[in-house]
Formats: structure tokens, sequence, C-alpha cells
């Protein structure tokens, strides 16, 4: 074989000519959700990017690999925890359907190890992924020192570079809320220690009423664990009231204990490495010793030490959230941010991969589409699942007024319940809500029910395409499924006949 000495290279892609008079066109802080699929979009269309992510480890020491929180501590554990504790779920249900099964006795060890081993292949993947996108990988925690530098640091907080950048994406997402309640950070946990833990003691207390709390309750209870609630107001505050009450009411009925009106003041470690709570239950002070104990109040955004004030940006003064404008811009010109550190957006993976997929686009690829963060359709994994998608009924009433929206609505048991003893009458519903004003157009849908979110994925799509009551009655539902009962409802709230099925 000859070679060819004049052309050798000529197929090699030459480095572009950088005109820059920064290091990087885009320099990414976080790798979760929004950072990794902004970076790689970037990198693709042809900027010279980096991404930063640390894990700084939970109070009880629990840290993780890249991917950030979905993947490692988040939807991705939790769904897999879900599903295992479905089967505890089914148990009695395999044994009306006929089968001899087993002693039902869940090994908590076990599960963890496996969804630990399907989250390792997850963060390794997502090194594969930035080597093949040619991004640069920093696992070191940045800090900004003004508005085109960042300062990488290492575990013991120790400057190991400084690099520049033209454009920097802050996409460092939330971390669990402690409250400030003395003992909590030092004898609870947290989602971010829950899904790594070898072993889960018998009587839990889970604190806090919204999803991640309820999600986490629910499967705990169904894993076979002895579960208390302590909720302080109402259940999954932002979401449809009506539903939230529905999803507890099934909890409650399945033996989930809930302390209501309460709150935690104070945590003690035992002697025997139990948890002394004390509370107030309805004004009242209380004392109650658990296993373990769960904090689920909600999430703080990880904006504390990134020194994005050096930088000018400008911080909710209420949430330490960066406040963007609808492009996902702070009000420095050149630093963005995208999802849970983003004020006002909603705190979903999908969510943050679409905001730093589009912003790349935006910034590199010529693309003027711009995120829309409305009708986001999202899933509640309690034990009956709950999705929905646009406005709840009180959203709706005070949007368009309670004499302008029609609420329709059923009560149902799915046909396979039908013939298991075990299974509760009409608890699964639906509700789709219409704006009578505009042809009733439907502007939320509610279900409560198996695989719910499998349910509203394909209904998501319908209500951008501008849904009409009409459209959904003339829809062919596909029997005998529980999807079909959204394109079957003739009853409304407003006429008072009962919501409950009788036929198929
Ligand atoms: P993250 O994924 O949190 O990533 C941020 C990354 O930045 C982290 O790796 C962090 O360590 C790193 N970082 C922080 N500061 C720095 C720094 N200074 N330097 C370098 N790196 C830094 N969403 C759903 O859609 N469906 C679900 O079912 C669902 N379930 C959830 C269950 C639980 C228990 C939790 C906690 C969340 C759940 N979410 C769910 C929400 C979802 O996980 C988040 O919305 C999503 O992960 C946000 O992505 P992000 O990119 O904004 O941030
Ligand atoms: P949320 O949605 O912020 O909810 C926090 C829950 O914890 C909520 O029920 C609160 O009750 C409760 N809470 C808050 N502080 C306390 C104290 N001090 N004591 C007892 N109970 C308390 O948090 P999640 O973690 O479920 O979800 C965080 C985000 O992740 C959320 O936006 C999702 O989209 C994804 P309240 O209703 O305020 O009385």
């Amino acid at each position: 074989m000859t070679v060819d000495f004049a052309n050798l290279g000529a197929d090699v892609p030459e480095e572009p000519v950088r005109t820059s008079p920064y290091e990087y066109d885009y320099f990414v802080i976080g790798g979760g959700s929004g950072g990794l699929a902004s970076a790689k979009t970037a990198s693709e269309l042809g900027a010279k990017v980096a991404l930063a992510d640390f894990v700084k480890p939970s109070p009880q020491g629990t840290s993780w690999g890249l991917g950030g929180t979905c993947v490692n501590v988040g939807c991705i554990p939790k769904k897999l925890m879900h599903f295992a504790s479905m089967f505890g779920e089914y148990y009695n249900d395999q044994q009306e359907c006929g089968w001899e099964t087993a002693q039902k006795q869940h090994n908590w060890k076990r599960m963890v190890d496996n969804v630990q081993k399907h989250i390792s292949t997850l963060n390794w993947g997502y090194r594969v992924q930035l080597i093949d996108k040619n991004v640069t990988y920093f696992n070191y925690l940045a800090k900004l020192v003004d508005n085109h530098t960042i300062s990488l640091l290492n575990k013991d907080g120790q400057e190991m570079k400084r690099v520049t950048s033209e454009h920097i994406l802050v996409a460092v997402g939330g971390r669990p809320s402690f409250g400030g309640i003395p003992g909590a950070d030092e004898c609870c946990y947290s989602s971010d220690d829950l899904f790594s833990l070898k072993e889960m003691p018998k009587k839990v207390l889970v604190v806090g009423a919204s999803y991640i709390s309820l999600e986490c309750a629910g499967f705990l209870h169904a894993l076979q664990k002895d579960v208390t609630v302590m909720v302080r107001s109402i259940f999954l505050r932002g979401f449809d009231q009506d539903m939230a009450d529905k999803v507890a009411e099934y909890m409650a009925n399945e033996g989930i204990k809930f302390i209501r009106n309460s709150v935690p003041n104070a945590f003690k470690k035992t002697e025997d490495g139990k948890v002394e709570v004390k509370y107030t239950e309805n004004g009242e002070e209380r004392v109650e010793v658990y296993d373990a104990v769960l904090m689920a109040i909600g999430r703080n955004a990880d904006t504390k030490n990134l020194d994005l004030e050096k930088a000018g940006v400008q911080l909710s003064p209420r949430t330490g959230k960066v406040i963007v404008n609808d492009y996902e811009q702070s009000n420095v010109e050149n630093i963005w941010a995208v999802g849970d550190v983003a004020e006002g957006k909603p705190e979903l993976t999908p969510v943050a991969i679409q905001a730093g997929t589009y912003l790349a686009k935006r910034l590199f690829g010529g693309s003027s589409q711009r995120m829309d963060y409305i009708n986001v359709p999202t899933t509640v994994f309690t034990p009956l699942e709950y999705s929905c998608c646009g406005y709840s009924e009180e959203d709706a009433n005070k949007e368009f007024g309670e004499e302008n929206i029609e609420v329709y609505h059923t009560a149902f048991k799915p046909l396979e319940w039908n013939f298991l003893d075990s299974r509760e009458a009409s608890s699964c519903y639906a509700k789709v809500i219409v704006n009578l004003k505009d042809n009733e157009k439907v502007v939320g849908i509610h279900f409560l029910g198996p695989h719910a979110g499998e349910v509203m994925q394909g209904f998501a799509v319908s209500l951008k395409l501008g849904l009409t009551k009409a459209i959904l009655d003339e829809t062919i539902g596909i029997h005998p499924t529980c999807a079909e009962e959204i394109t079957k409802l003739d009853v409304t709230k407003r006429s008072g006949i009962t919501a409950e099925k009788t036929g198929c």
C-alpha cells in the first residue's frame, strides 16, 4: 500500500480556529438532567463545552456519581422502589387470582443492591456520553469568580483550576431541606440517603405531605414497614386538592398512619439507636420513638456557596433560586439557569432536559424555540398513582371563574379488580375540567388509578393540540382499560349525580 503523504490527515476535521477570548463557549455547572442535556447538545452544535459536577455528601454522608438527582436519588430509584413495592400491593391479588405464592417477605438489601447496580450503569453511561460528545468533564465543585470566570475546587475546598467561558449555565438543582429543626441533620434521613440504605428498620416516620413524602411513605408501607406520615397542613400542596385527598384516603385505607396538623420540634438519638421525636399535634406537645425518620419537607436550591452574587446574578430572596426570563436568562446577560434551580419552573426531569436542550439550540444552533412550561404533565407514584395535566380545579376556578368551569368526573374500579375481594370499590377516579366559555376546551385532566403516568402521557399531547370535550366524546375508548374512562365522561360535578360507575 502506498501512502499519500500529500493528503495525509485530510479527512481529519480540523479544530475550528477560536476567536473567543474565553477558554470555553459554554461552561455548565451541574451534571444533572438539565446540565447534561444542555452540555451535550451545545457540543453537538460545535460549541466548546465543559461541565462540572460535584456531589456534596448528605449530612448522613451519602454521595453518588454523575447524573444528578433524578438518576441517583430521585425519579429512577424512586420508580424502581415503587415498582418493587407493587408486588407487595399485588400479593393478595395474586392469591385471589389462584397463584400459590410463597410467604410475603421482602428483602430490602437485595432490592437496594439491584437498584444501585442499575444506577452505577447509568453513572458510567453519562461519563461515556460526555467523552463521546467531546464535553470536558470536571469532577469539581464550581464557584463563580466573576461573570466569565469559574473556580473549580476539590473536596477539601482547594482551587484546582480556574477557567473562563463566554456563557455559563447554572444547573445545580436542589437538595433536601432539614428545616433547621434541632437534631434533624444528625438523626434523620432524606431522599438523598433512602435509596442506598443497606437496611431499613420497621417503624418509620415520614415528615412532610407533598409528593416526595407520600411516594416514599407509599412504597415503604408496601415494603412491609410500619409507616406514619406527619402532615403539617394539606396533602400535595400545588396539586388539585380533591385528588390529593383521594390519594391520601387510599393510603390511609391501606394502613398508612397520618398525624395531621403536626410539626416536629426536635429529634434526638436514643441509646439503642432509634430516634426520639418531639412534635406538636393540634397545639399539643407529644413524644414518640421511631426506628428511622425520613425528612421530606421540601428542597432548597443549591446556590448557597456558588458565589453567584460575585457575578451580579439576582436570586429570589425567598427560594434562593436564579430569577430567569422566558429564555432561561438571568439578569446577567451570559449567565443562564435551567432545571430545579430556575425560579418558578416545575421541578421535573423532562422539564430540565427540554429547557437545557432548547437553550443550547438557541445559543449555538440558531434556534428561536422557547420552552413551553404550560400543560406540563406529571405523576405522583403513590400506591394508587395520580397523574395530571393542566389546571387543578381550584386554579381553573380562579383563572376562568367558577361559573365558566364544568367538571366531568367518574369514580370507578378497574375491571381487573372486580373479582378481587381485597380491592376497594370505586377508589379510582378521573376528572376532566373544561372551560364553558371556550367551546368546552379541556383545561385540566386528572386521573387516579393504576399506571396513571402511562394513561396521562397521550392525553398531554391532546391538551397541547387544543382538546375539547366534543373531541374527547368522539374518541373511541380502548376497552376494557382504565384510560377509556376519560373518554366516557358524562356526569358533571355540578349535576350532583353520583360519579360512581355501575357498569361498563
Ligand atoms: P439535578 O439533577 O439536581 O443536578 C444538579 C447537579 O449539580 C447535581 O449532580 C449536583 O451535585 C451538582 N452540583 C450542585 N452544585 C454544584 C457545584 N457548585 N459545582 C458542581 N456541581 C454542582 N422528577 C420527575 O420528572 N419525575 C419523578 O418521578 C421525580 N421524582 C423525584 C423523586 C425524588 C425523591 C426527588 C428528590 C426528585 C424527583 N424528581 C422527579 C425531580 C427531578 O429529580 C429533578 O427535577 C431533576 O433532577 C432536576 O434536574 P436539574 O438538572 O435541575 O438538577
Ligand atoms: P414540597 O412540595 O416543597 O413540600 C414540602 C412538604 O413538607 C409540604 O407538605 C410541607 O407542608 C411540608 N413541610 C415543610 N416544612 C415543614 C416542617 N417544618 N414541618 C413539617 N412539614 C413541613 O417538597 P417535596 O420535597 O415533596 O418536593 C419538592 C419539589 O421536588 C417539588 O416542587 C416537586 O415538584 C419536586 P405545607 O403544605 O407547606 O404545610
